[in-house]
């Protein structure tokens, strides 16, 4: 059983190379701004805030396509970096929160789970599946494939090689709630590769508690392995949190996001937490005030707030 109710460490990062929308590096100092540090205070946790860190910048002249991939130079070195971060973080026994940016980053947050955790899992929230391959992918943006690079399944680039050449991740140890927006090629990895995935079609058919419960039973039957938590603001509906790049219809309602995270905290296994894509230029102000104050409470969620 873990307690970190001791030492959460707050990180930040600011990393756009993913995708190609200007403004979701400003996604973390928004949350601070809606006020995230006191409120995770006040709840109770110790916060270490490491406001942001600078990563190697990489001109984006040096750094032309490889391939169809956009920005792979500077994706490779801030994953690569993030990965140290947080892993020497849970080495230290802190509960890593990660707020994006672009959710490349979380090919580094995951990496660093792994490398103290080998046996945890990933539950990924999410509208994409982020599993396509230098091959598969349309846009080239490395946003939507970090999850090949994860399992060893893209291993063609090899400024990735620190990553792909020694794949922590396994097929079984992933699951994805939330999907509806998923590219042809990706379907087709994930049936071939057999990995669990709810779409929103199964949370209208079982329920959202239903579906938790199922995923949880998939990647973690025993309850007994440590949970990272990598959640994509584009699983809400739009209308719920509209300040993101890739909206897509038809997603999580506010409450279902919210049991989401209220029960992986429920478990005592989670050990680290992604919030990922926010993007405070894509909205208008109201808009973006809601998604921020929806991605603080979302935080609180997983980090132990019940409602009585
Ligand atoms: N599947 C599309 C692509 O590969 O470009 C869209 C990916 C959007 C990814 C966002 C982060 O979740
Ligand atoms: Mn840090
Ligand atoms: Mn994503
Ligand atoms: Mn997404």
């Amino acid at each position: 059983a873990f307690n970190w109710r001791e030492t959460i460490v707050e990180t930040e990062w600011m990393d756009n190379g993913g995708q190609l929308h200007r403004g979701v590096e400003d996604g973390p100092i928004s949350l601070v701004g809606g006020g995230l540090i006191k409120q995770l205070k006040d709840l109770g946790w110790q916060v270490n805030f490491d406001l942001h860190h600078q990563f190697e910048e990489v001109n984006a002249l040096a750094d032309p396509p490889i391939g169809k991939l956009r920005n792979p130079r500077l994706v490779a070195s801030v994953t690569e970096s993030v990965a140290k971060v947080v892993g020497g973080h849970a080495k230290n026994g802190e509960l890593p929160v990660t707020l994006g940016g672009d959710h490349s980053l979380a090919m580094g947050t995951i990496s660093g789970t792994l490398e103290q955790h080998p046996d945890a899992c990933v539950v990924w929230i999410d509208a994409h599946a982020d599993i396509n391959t230098a091959e598969t992918t349309g846009s080239g943006n490395i946003h939507g494939m970090p999850v090949s690079f994860l399992l060893g399944i893209e291993t063609s680039v090899p400024q990735f090689a620190w990553v792909t050449g020694k794949p922590l991740l396994k097929a079984d140890r992933l699951v994805y709630i939330g999907l509806r927006d998923v590219d042809a090629g990706e379907k087709r990895i994930l049936k071939e590769r057999n990995i669990k995935a709810f779409s929103m079609h199964e949370v209208d058919k079982y329920g959202i508690g239903k579906v938790v419960k199922m995923a949880l039973d998939h990647v973690n039957p025993k309850r007994d392995r440590p949970i990272h938590l990598s959640f994509d603001v584009d699983a809400l509906d739009p209308s719920v949190a509209p300040s993101t790049g890739t909206p897509a219809r038809g997603g999580l309602t506010f409450r279902e996001g919210h049991y989401i995270c209220e029960e992986i905290w429920a478990t005592g296994l989670l050990v680290a937490l992604d919030l990922m894509e926010v993007n405070p230029s894509l909205a208008d102000p109201t808009g973006i005030q809601q998604t921020v104050t929806i991605e603080c409470s979302l935080v609180r969620s997983a980090l132990g707030e019940t409602l009585l």
